[in-house]
């Protein structure tokens, strides 16, 4: 018998991981006997390490969040002028452009993977264009060859953003050593998370001392300040609870796996819905799951669906709708026209997170897809 009825309580896209309190504050001791909450005290020290190693990359940067760790990378690369990126994503990929007094051009993106579509970029490029900012979006990773080959034919940086790919694998090889810079972002909301918390890797390990120095105001020694720096450091509070975060994921990756297989098996059976599709070369993040509704053949379209699933208390997320090309303050730039943006126009309109964290279990993904497949049935 299915039970159509709603949830007793809110159930989310997603969830922290949370580690046993008592084991938190038994890390905290640490920081706790040693007076030292931040400043690159020995937890973050532990941290850095462990996360450099987990990711696979020779040389990591931990930051306060992933946006101050992408304003870094930004710095740290002397980008300037225009930069090349997707509308596709959350709103801290271009304004990070525009923290640092870059015009964000937005390129449209792939109708499969939803990330940059390599054939629009070259297109666009200027004289006064000096890197790519690309987005691994929901951890599929970006044609990563191509994006590369355009940079070095044109002398550009490139940079991904890869809040959302933590674990992911390219045929064996990490995903944090693909361009010249990487971004992850270790949010509450993130697979791996430190409450908030990001990181930047390096295809050049020698960058991570400039990234260093920026991170922590440009200040060298106690007296020399070297560069105009910020404030990315990330706190001893952090980077403990990191510590015993890190320790979860791969079970945590385990219990998602078993949910992505029911939602795998069931949800294409619903006429109207497509999933994202996986890759044999490519180790997953297990970071989002998102559908796909097609109007036409679901009879009710993306919002429908999500207004209907609201009422059934399933909280999913219309991520990354509106399309940062429609904010009001990029909607003017010419590259933000929709006539010159027509895949990720459409994309933006059909996509939907979906509920999608260990805790979650089989039996209540099992009801979702009834839920959705009964949305399609009636309303
Ligand atoms: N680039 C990309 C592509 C990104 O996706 C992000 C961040 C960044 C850059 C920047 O990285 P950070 O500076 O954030 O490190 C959330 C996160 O705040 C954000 O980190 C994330 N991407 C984005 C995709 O999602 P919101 O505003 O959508 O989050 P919110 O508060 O609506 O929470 C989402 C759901 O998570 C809620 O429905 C319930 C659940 N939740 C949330 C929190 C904070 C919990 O269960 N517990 C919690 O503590 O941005």
């Amino acid at each position: 018998m299915k039970n159509l009825l709603p949830f007793d309580k809110p159930v989310f896209y997603t969830r922290p991981l949370l580690p046993d309190l008592d084991q938190y504050r038994s890390v905290l001791q640490r920081a706790w006997d040693a007076q030292w909450l931040t400043n690159m005290g020995s937890l973050h020290v532990e941290f850095e390490n462990r996360v450099g190693q987990m990711l696979g990359v020779p040389a990591i940067s931990v930051f306060n969040n992933g946006t101050i760790a992408l304003i870094t990378a930004v710095q740290s690369l002397r980008l300037a002028g225009e930069v090349i990126t997707t509308p596709f994503t959350f709103p801290a990929t271009p304004h990070v452009l525009s923290w640092n007094g870059i015009h964000p051009i937005f390129c449209d993106i792939d109708p499969v993977t939803m990330n940059l579509d390599p054939a629009k970029i070259e297109p666009l490029i200027t004289p006064h264009t000096t890197g790519i900012l690309a987005v691994h979006v929901f951890g599929t990773p970006c044609d990563v060859d191509s994006i590369q080959k355009i940079a070095d034919t044109y002398g550009l940086k490139v940079v991904y953003d890869a809040a959302h790919a933590f674990g992911v694998e390219v045929s064996g090889r990490a995903i944090g050593t693909y361009g010249d810079v990487s971004m992850f972002s270790f949010h509450a909301t993130k697979l791996f998370h430190s409450a908030e918390g990001g990181a930047l890797t390096y295809r050049d390990p020698a960058l991570k001392a400039r990234v260093d120095l920026l991170k922590n105001f440009g200040i060298k020694n106690e007296e020399q300040v070297v560069m105009p720096g910020i404030n990315g450091k990330m706190s001893e509070l952090s980077a403990g609870l990191g510590l015993l975060v890190l320790d979860m994921v791969e079970e945590e990756r385990r219990k998602r796996a078993e949910i992505a297989a029911v939602y795998r098996e069931r949800l294409p059976r619903i006429p109207g819905i497509s999933l994202l599709p996986t890759y044999p070369h490519v180790r997953q993040s297990y970071q989002y799951f998102v559908i796909r509704v097609d109007p036409k053949a679901f009879g009710k379209d993306r919002d429908t669906l999500y207004a209907e699933l609201k009422k059934l208390n399933v909280i999913t997320r219309k991520y990354f709708y509106p399309l940062c090309s429609d904010y009001s303050c990029y909607s003017q730039l010419p590259s933000a026209a929709p006539s010159h943006l027509p895949v990720a126009n459409k994309v933006v309109r059909e996509v939907l997170s979906i509920p999608y964290f260990g805790t979650l279990g089989t039996e209540n993904a099992h009801r979702i897809c009834d839920m959705i497949a009964h949305v399609r049935a009636t309303t």
